[in-house]
């Protein structure tokens, strides 16, 4: 089983599980084209440093909430690749026993409220997920994105959040369509972060391909929550490198746009200034290999993992 770690403490454990995320993607891409994975995947490669970099400005008892790109928000809060990817082949050693699928992962274990393929939805389970919180002294976020930031759930949440000052970090995964719409012709004003202003929260525009900036500004939401001073929202700009999800070749972006954005991957965007930082390449090299190795291993377990049994129905009862 590939080892994963709930936190990782580094910018180079980081940069591991940005890659994990890139690799884990790819590994089931494969798999879907040979008939193993059923149903649609989406894929986020380009928008890994946000997850992880968020996920790291976290404690281990926190709450996330995903979307329908939710193997990065679970492989960044913790969720152990072989568990993830059994999930997606609908296999038994699934994190939710194979049942949930490529777009509904729920891993209460490692803080995964779920994924939800209601565009939107992460939205309010972070707001739940943040009344609870406040409580038990646990921090809650959503992941969601640029579109969903039209959805009624976005304004609602966002005001009652304020107004009960929940611990709730709100993070927009900018990535400029929903879809196939671009954020000019579905967003009045184009403008996402000042919406907070409305429910008189902070926020912060964020580079999303950059590890260090996303960690930075996560960090600062999360002290706040955890402080006592109320949700913020985050908006982070990013990218996707493919199309929206399996269907879509993603022919109605500009080349020069995609060519811009593909300059910035996160992952070259970080090894690049861990290399100036002084870690070296064999450090680096190492750190990729253990990660594909634990990657390819988790796949296999998955793969030669049984289906479940349609007539039981493992219940799983969560118990904070
Ligand atoms: C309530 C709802 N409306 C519409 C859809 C169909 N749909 C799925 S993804 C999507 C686009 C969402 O875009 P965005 O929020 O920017 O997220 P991204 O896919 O870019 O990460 C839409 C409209 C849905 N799943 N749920
Ligand atoms: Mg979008």
């Amino acid at each position: 089983m590939l080892q994963t770690i709930a936190i990782p403490p580094t910018y180079t454990e980081g940069y591991a599980r940005m890659l994990l995320i890139r690799e884990f993607e790819q590994g089931i891409h494969r798999l879907f084209m040979k008939g193993e994975v059923h149903g649609t995947t989406h894929l986020s490669a380009g928008q890994e440093a946000v997850p992880v970099g968020v996920c790291m400005a976290l404690q281990p008892h926190d709450y996330v909430c995903g979307t329908y790109r939710g193997h990065g928000h679970a492989l960044a809060k913790g969720t152990p690749a072989d568990a993830l990817a059994g999930e997606m082949l609908g296999r038994a050693n699934g994190v939710c026993g194979g049942r949930a699928g490529s777009m509904n992962v729920v891993d209460v274990e490692h803080g995964l409220v779920g994924c939800f393929g209601i565009v939107g939805g992460s939205i309010a389970a972070a707001v739940g997920a943040g009344l609870s919180g406040r409580r038990e002294g646990r921090v809650s976020v959503a992941f969601f994105g640029d579109g969903a930031s039209n959805q009624a759930y976005f304004h609602e949440c966002l005001n009652l959040a304020s107004v009960m000052s929940l611990p709730t970090v709100f993070v927009c995964e900018n990535n400029l369509y929903g879809e196939f719409t671009p954020l000019s012709a579905s967003t009045a004003g184009g403008r996402i972060a000042e919406r907070a202003e409305s429910y008189a929260m902070p926020y912060e525009i964020v580079d999303g391909n950059d590890l260090w900036a996303v960690h930075d500004a996560a960090t600062r939401a999360v002290g706040r929550a955890r402080g006592g001073d109320g949700p913020t929202l985050l908006e982070c700009r990013t990218y996707r490198h493919f199309g929206h999800s399996k269907s879509d070749p993603a022919k109605y972006r500009p080349a020069e746009e995609v060519e811009h954005w593909l300059g910035r991957d996160p992952l070259v965007v970080a090894r690049e200034r861990l290399r100036s930082e002084g870690v070296t390449e064999e450090e680096l090299a190492a750190t990729e290999e253990a990660t594909r190795e634990g990657l390819e291993r988790a796949l296999e377990a998955a793969l030669a993992a049984p289906f479940p049994d349609p007539a039981e129905r493992p219940g799983r009862e969560f118990k904070p």
